[in-house]
């Protein structure tokens, strides 16, 4: 008998065995967290550690040499994710899979992708440690360009890998200096040591994400476990106004085509357009940016981003194809054009791997709740081709993108621990 979601049965039994899965290791933990930290610290309580950086790459480099004095294996796809694999007795089966990002943004903070990161590093050395020796292999994914601060638009890596952005498209990006992915990819491989390529596109038998929540729910309801069941839709544009460059000094105001202007005015028509209520769509203007950019031009030239969320896709696509008819034609003299860079439905995680969380956090009686993620995560990109879920630790007052953020050690070490367990439920474990 298979369930809908092609698990056998058999396997779903074996799943649910009662696993006394290892214990993590907290300190060793707290102290790769203190060490990546340092890693492109900005001296204010965060890090800016964007894709492709040397930074980023410094951070990938330290977490290999952990994982070389293990010697796991570790592969690298053509958009630059990053795939580490502790073997199993089977290596022809289907891995579990578990991973996050490095990157971060430009005021970013300590625990927003690293955790999901290291944790699951944890995972396997905990394995190791216990001596559990597992038929199926297990795989580590650091994914390159989760943020999309540098390069637009995020979770890069994951899209680029499970096909929901060409790669070429992908390669072509800029960021604002005009260094393309491309160029800034093939600087950041010769920064780290020689991998094994790997091919685009990978299924694995299911894949669990830990991470921050990122939002105050958690914290709020004295929960120290989120069950993700789902990610709300994100949609991505980038915006262009054009007008003419002139003498600030000489150009009377009735002669100008100020994109400057035109801009504010195009970004006040959209503020009143998604007015709501109910305080539920997500509207942010992050990115403006103003060409020349001299205080005695006239700018000529205005680009800016849209990153626009909602859980219902229904009410995304009208809101989107708001932003294409708002964001077309003139504006105070002005040619606008919108670029959609990232379409993303809502997805709902496989509930296999749900209840496969819930389990573990029942098991360890931490006091945990359902909740749809509102920040996005490259295991959207997962689930459409692996039985995917998340796991989410609360992070203080909510605060993320942001130098200020921070966890307590005993939610992340909880967390940790029922990465740990949920993993081991799902591979097929041999003492
Ligand atoms: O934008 C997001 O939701 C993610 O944190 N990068
Ligand atoms: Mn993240
Ligand atoms: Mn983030």
């Amino acid at each position: 008998l298979t369930t809908s979601a092609g698990f056998q049965h058999s396997e779903l039994m074996e799943m649910q065995r009662i696993l006394t899965a290892p214990h993590i290791n907290s300190t060793r933990l707290w102290e790769r967290h203190r060490a990546i930290a340092q890693i492109g610290a900005t001296g204010r309580g965060g890090v800016n550690r964007q894709a492709l950086t040397p930074e980023d790459a410094e951070a990938r480099r330290l977490v290999l040499s952990w994982s070389e004095a293990r010697n796991y294996s570790t592969t690298i796809d053509a958009i630059g994710n990053l795939f580490i694999r502790r073997p199993g007795t089977h290596p022809e089966l289907a891995p579990v899979m578990t991973g996050s990002h490095l990157d971060t943004q430009p005021t970013g903070g300590n625990f927003d992708g690293v955790f999901g990161v290291l944790a699951g590093l944890e995972v396997f050395e905990s394995l190791d440690d216990a001596g559990f020796v597992t038929k199926r292999p297990i795989e580590l994914v650091i994914w390159m360009n989760e943020e999309g601060s540098r390069f637009t638009p995020a979770t890069m890596g994951s899209a680029v890998c499970s096909g929901a952005i060409p790669l070429s498209n992908a390669l072509e990006t800029t960021d604002s200096n005009g260094t393309t992915v491309r160029d800034a990819l093939s600087k950041h491989l010769t920064q780290l040591p020689k991998l094994e390529k790997r091919n685009l596109g990978t299924k694995g038998f299911a894949f669990v994400e830990a991470h921050i929540e990122q939002g105050p729910i958690l914290e709020a309801t004295g929960c120290q476990i989120g069950v993700v069941t789902g990610i709300q839709g994100l949609c991505i544009y980038e915006v262009e106004v054009v007008g003419f460059e002139a003498h600030a000094g000489t150009t009377p105001l009735s002669n100008r085509r100020d994109a400057l202007v035109a801009a504010v005015d195009l970004i006040g028509k959209l503020q009143d357009e998604f007015q709501d209520p109910a305080d539920v769509l997500r509207f942010t203007v992050g990115k403006f940016e103003v060409a020349p950019g001299s205080p005695n031009t006239v700018p000529g030239r205005v680009n800016f981003t849209i990153d626009l969320r909602h859980p219902n896709a229904e009410v995304l696509g009208r809101v989107g194809d708001a932003v294409m008819r708002i964001c077309a034609g003139e504006i105070k003299r002005c040619s606008v054009t919108a670029r959609p860079m990232l379409q993303s439905k809502p997805v709902e995680f496989h509930p296999q791997i749900i209840d496969i969380v819930r389990s573990a956090a029942v098991r360890r009686h931490l006091r945990h709740m359902n909740l749809v993620s509102g920040a996005t995560h490259d295991s959207k990109f997962m689930s459409a081709q692996t039985p995917t879920a998340m796991i989410f630790v609360p992070c203080e007052k909510g605060i993320s993108h942001n130098e200020a953020e921070n966890v307590r050690k005993e939610d992340l070490f909880a967390g940790t621990q029922v990465l740990c367990d949920a993993l081991v439920a799902l591979l097929d474990t041999e003492i």
